[in-house]
């Protein structure tokens, strides 16, 4: 399939997005992942849960969201008949002005801040949908929040990401993606965002990581022959299992074969998605354009 990713929409576009992000939200459960999950959006979400541990401050933390995206494309089209291309958020953009971007319009986004004690959004097309997964590796079901800080939002800012497309080596750009303007899209939004667990409870959260996704294949198209096989960091990353009210079922962080010799991130990193795609190695996805994958950002 060959789609193109891109931010600018028309209002139909936008429309069309997201009725078809709302049809995953009202498609039941079919992966079996755990029976909490009653939607394809919610299993979607516990995918991200249960890899948690194994996909932030990791090698395949790129990777994988990429593949994770990738998949959401794929269900957008094939339970929902999608056949527009993946939006992604721009929030260079939004930087300075976080909360009046149009991604919080309630008529052609996502809805806007959270209000009261609860922080539950209160307008827009998602404004009722009740979470079954998260908040964290909790299991409760509860409205989609969101805390706005304009403060942290502003690590999306141009310079940020300039500063990043000038890493020589995916060693340095990794960390410096993951820890600028993916954080800052995540503490930005706030509330089930900023759970790095259960953070695709807010439907934003597929923009936000097809962005950044957008950043690593423009810094790899600047030396593609290099960068098409740079690829290094840790498999193991967060110091700290499943915890307590846990009721998925995983192995132990480190457990599950990784494909690579050692604890270092290679090409031949097994990825998966808990089957919504099969599995695949970070070589699969390294080239947007190649083999697997096939879609470009605009
Ligand atoms: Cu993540």
């Amino acid at each position: 399939m060959a789609y193109v990713v891109r931010h600018t929409l028309s209002r139909e576009e936008k429309l069309a997005y997201i009725e078809a992000e709302k049809c995953l939200m009202s498609r039941p459960a079919k992966l079996g992942l755990t029976p909490a999950a009653r939607t394809i959006f919610d299993e979607f979400q516990m995918v991200h849960v249960l890899q948690t541990p194994e996909v932030h401050f990791v090698g395949a933390f790129l990777p994988f969201h990429r593949l994770y995206v990738h998949a959401h494309e794929y269900m957008l089209a094939t339970e929902c008949n999608y056949i527009g291309a993946h939006p992604y958020w721009d929030e260079s953009l939004d930087a300075e002005n976080w909360e009046s971007s149009v991604l919080f319009d309630p008529d052609t986004g996502f809805g806007g801040n959270g209000v009261g004690a609860s922080k539950c959004i209160a307008d827009g097309p998602f404004k009722d949908y009740i979470n079954a997964i998260g908040p964290g590796q909790s299991q409760t079901d509860h409205c989609i929040d969101r805390d706005i800080n304009k403060c942290l939002a502003k690590s999306a800012a141009p310079n940020v990401i300039e500063n990043c497309m000038k890493m020589e080596n995916f060693s340095s750009f990794w960390p410096c993606i993951e820890n600028g303007p993916h954080g800052a899209g995540h503490g930005g939004v706030g509330g089930e965002m900023l759970n790095l667990f259960s953070s695709p409870g807010d439907p934003l959260f597929y923009l936000h990581h097809a962005y950044l996704d957008k950043l690593w294949a423009e810094w790899q198209a600047k030396n593609a022959s290099a960068r098409f096989a740079d690829i290094t960091g840790r498999n193991t990353g967060l110091p700290f299992g499943f915890g307590p009210g846990f009721n998925g079922s995983t192995p132990p962080v480190g457990s599950i074969p990784d494909g690579d010799p050692g604890n270092v991130t290679t090409l031949a990193h097994i990825l998966s998605v808990n089957e919504i795609v099969p599995n695949v190695t970070v070589a699969d996805v390294m080239d947007t354009k190649g083999g697997l994958l096939c879609y470009e950002y605009i």
